[in-house]
């Protein structure tokens, strides 16, 4: 029989990736969709599977729409991906992103030991866990110091993670991923913005870009790549947790060079700092080591950050083109 999968965030980037895996794997696919008044079904269809998943109406705040769609499901693997995921959001909606990022989790949980205690759970946990640690390479054994009201909330979930795992048998596992990106990110994380600025500039449809931090260094990987080890995870005999990562950084503004120069354009001629887009505090630097991913699920990253962004160029360029028209 096949297996069934569940996915919160099934309309975000990770969750849309992370279904058509899992379709292409056989799997039966549901998702939580959240109650929203604008569309947020274009993942799906940008990839084709919108009517291949499993829809079920309920939001992770909500206990009670846990309990029910996990129960309904019956999914054998359970993905945890909805969250508030954009850091600077979380300092004007600390107590907001505490409920979705951390309570959500929470609430999955609760809903799995009450009524699916077998089923396999997995925690988008994240690199921002991570924060002001600055080790040169950040592993399963480097200790937290998160540095924004979304690193807490995800610091509580990954604890929570391992607490229902010792607590109660639960096999749950804990994903830590560095910044993963694709032509499926949403625009206000700095890698589409930039790749889309630089194409609207491009074609005459912007002139300047207005950033924030453009020192600040990233571990990008390939989203397609990380689900990947998110499956792979919850494939294993023994939960546990894994740092997922590239194992190189860059700069934002390394990454400005390489979106402009896909264009045959130099980025410092249309790039202007905004003291208005710097964070009430930083994370400077992230670079992780995923060598217990490598040695335990044999997952490595196959994309470059020149790769990355030159897909995400290219998508943004065939987009803008087809709106224009
Ligand atoms: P996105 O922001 O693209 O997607 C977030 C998803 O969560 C959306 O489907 C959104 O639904 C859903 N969601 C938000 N609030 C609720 C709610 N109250 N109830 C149910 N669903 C909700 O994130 P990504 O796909 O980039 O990331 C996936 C997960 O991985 C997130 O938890 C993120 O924090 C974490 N992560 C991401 C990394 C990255 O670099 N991408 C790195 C490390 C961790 P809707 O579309 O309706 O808003
Ligand atoms: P991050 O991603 O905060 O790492 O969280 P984001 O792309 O937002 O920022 C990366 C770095 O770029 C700097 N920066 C800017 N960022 C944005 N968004 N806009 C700007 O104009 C800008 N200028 C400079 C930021 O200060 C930061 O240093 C992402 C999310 O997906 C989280 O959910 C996930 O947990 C982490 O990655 C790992």
């Amino acid at each position: 029989m096949s297996k069934s999968a569940l996915i919160t965030g099934i309309t975000g980037q990770d969750g849309a990736y992370l279904a058509r895996l899992l379709l292409d794997k056989g799997y039966t696919v549901h998702g939580v969709l959240a109650r929203r008044s604008t569309d947020t079904l274009w993942r799906l269809r940008y990839l084709g599977i919108k009517d291949d998943v499993r829809l079920l109406d309920g939001d992770v705040t909500d206990l009670s729409s846990m309990i029910r769609i996990v129960d309904r499901s019956k999914a054998d693997e359970i993905y945890n991906l909805a969250a508030q995921s954009f850091v600077g959001t979380s300092w004007s909606q600390p107590i907001l992103t505490g409920m979705v990022t951390g309570i959500g989790a929470a609430n999955l949980l609760e809903a799995l030991r009450i009524v699916s205690p077998e089923a396999r759970f997995y925690q988008a946990s994240t690199s921002e866990m991570f924060g002001k640690i600055q080790e040169p390479a950040q592993s399963e054994r480097t200790p937290f110091y998160p540095r924004s009201p979304y690193g807490v909330a995800k610091l509580y979930a990954h604890w929570m993670t391992i607490n229902y795992r010792e607590s109660f048998g639960l096999h749950a596992s804990s994903g830590i991923l560095f910044n993963h990106e694709s032509p499926l990110r949403g625009i206000e994380f700095v890698t589409r913005k930039v790749t889309d600025a630089a194409v609207r500039i491009k074609l005459g449809y912007q002139k300047k870009l207005k950033l924030g931090n453009i020192d600040a260094k990233r571990d990008w990987g390939y989203a397609g790549d990380f689900v990947q080890a998110m499956w792979l995870m919850l494939q294993q005999d023994v939960a546990d947790d894994y740092v997922i990562a590239t194992g190189k950084a860059a700069t934002v503004r390394d990454m400005c060079r390489i979106a402009f120069s896909c264009l045959d354009l130099d980025y410092t001629q249309y790039v202007e700092i905004d003291p208005e887009l710097f964070r009430p505090a930083e994370v400077e630097e992230l670079c992780g080591n995923p060598s217990k991913a490598f040695e335990r699920l044999g997952w490595s990253s196959t994309t470059s950050l020149d790769g990355l962004i030159a897909m995400m160029v290219d998508a943004d360029l065939r987009r803008i083109e087809r709106e224009s028209l």
